[in-house]
């Protein structure tokens, strides 16, 4: 076990330190890491395998959070929002309604839109895919007894069938896929040559979320890495800024006034892609479809996995921007319309995606993200 030193502040859950079961090359162990660190909450850090947690945490997923009183909680999203309640002194979501969505937009797309090229770059490039099977077979395999050789070798296979060739890449969507993190990388450039996090002096949801991938995927591994130094400079340094970042010194740090204009580029971004694709699996998830097709600026992305848990997703953005007060629903509508996010949020009527109907999580034993063979997006 390595254990995280952080100063103590407004206490960790029930007096004690929280577990984090996790790997050091996952983008949502980087995630929910990005977040302790900010603000403090100190944690153990336990290497564990998805399948090992199954049990315990009731998910076999990573990361997986066990509580002082034994409890374990999974998914990051909710997991930070818990802790939010938890630990209210400065808070990563703004107190600002529109900006608060804004962020947790901005989240949802940093956490499902840009895991396909967070994989594709993995476990497509020669580079990647021998380092990172490495670094994954010494990290969190040592107790099978299996030569590394074949272990090595069986990883690499399952990430490039099921995250990669199964998740709708191929020579026909690769530029598009290669696309969205330039893109990404472009857009937020433009923001921290500006400021150094994305609405201001201080990070917010919005940064935690975007470390997913650029922590442990996008600055780490050789291909994005080595794009991210020549393309991003003001990126990387982000990365470095966000690993530091504490609130006990920045928690005061002023966040400019609403959405900047800045933004906006990024939110018809994400219309145009996660958005467009987060609504075309909700409709392929109502009638049934295990797959679908759909065209992301151009691009046809054939036979890609329905996932009930990113209809959830959609669901989830609908309920925050229904709990908004009228002049920030007003504000947000307006921002949306004019970014195309606003038609493709509300395409699919009534969705019902059975996840998490009694809203548990992040308290949930079963709550899959996955599925028992690996299908980050599979229906049941
Ligand atoms: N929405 C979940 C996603 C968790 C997730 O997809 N974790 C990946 C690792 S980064 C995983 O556990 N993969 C297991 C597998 O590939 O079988 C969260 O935010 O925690």
């Amino acid at each position: 076990m390595t254990v995280h030193r952080a100063a103590e502040r407004d206490g960790a859950a029930s007096g004690g330190r929280v577990r984090v079961h996790g790997a050091k090359i996952s983008y949502f162990t980087g995630k929910l890491e990005s977040y302790l660190r900010y603000r403090e909450i100190p944690y153990d850090f336990v290497p564990s395998r998805p399948d090992q947690l199954r049990k315990r945490a009731g998910a076999a997923q990573l990361p997986a959070v066990a509580l002082p009183d034994g409890r374990f909680i999974t998914d990051t999203t909710p997991i930070i929002s818990w802790f939010e309640q938890q630990h209210p002194a400065s808070p990563v979501v703004p107190e600002d309604p529109l900006q608060a969505f804004t962020c947790r937009l901005i989240e949802d797309y940093a956490d499902e839109w840009l895991w396909r090229p967070a994989m594709h770059y993995r476990w497509s490039y020669d580079v990647d895919k021998y380092l990172l099977s490495r670094e994954i077979v010494r990290e969190l395999t040592t107790g099978i007894p299996v030569p590394a050789v074949f272990k090595r070798f069986m990883i690499r296979q399952r990430q490039l069938r099921v995250f990669v060739t199964g998740d709708g890449v191929n020579p026909a969507t690769r530029p598009h896929v290669e696309g969205s993190y330039l893109c990404a990388l472009d857009l937020l450039s433009s923001i921290f040559e500006r400021r150094p996090f994305v609405l201001g002096a201080r990070p917010t949801l919005a940064d935690i979320g975007l470390m997913g991938p650029m922590l442990r995927h996008f600055s780490h591994d050789p291909t994005p890495a080595a794009i991210m130094q020549e393309r991003a400079p003001a990126v990387w340094e982000w990365v470095a800024r966000m690993w530091n970042a504490k609130a006990s010194k920045l928690s005061g740090g002023a966040l400019v006034p609403g959405v900047p204009s800045d933004l906006e580029p990024l939110l018809a971004e994400i219309g145009e892609t996660h958005l467009e694709y987060l609504s075309a699996n909700a409709i392929a998830w109502q009638g049934g479809d295990g797959r679908f097709d759909v065209t992301i600026q151009g691009t046809a992305y054939r036979r890609v996995p329905a996932s009930r848990y990113r209809v959830w997703c959609l669901e989830e953005l609908r309920k925050r921007f229904a709990d908004l007060p009228e002049t920030a629903a007003s504000e947000a509508r307006g921002l949306l319309q004019k970014n195309r996010c606003w038609e493709p949020l509300w395409r699919p009527a009534d969705l019902a995606s059975g996840h998490d109907p009694d809203r548990r999580a992040p308290f949930v034993d079963g709550l899959e993200v996955l599925t028992a063979r690996g299908a980050r997006a599979r229906r049941d």
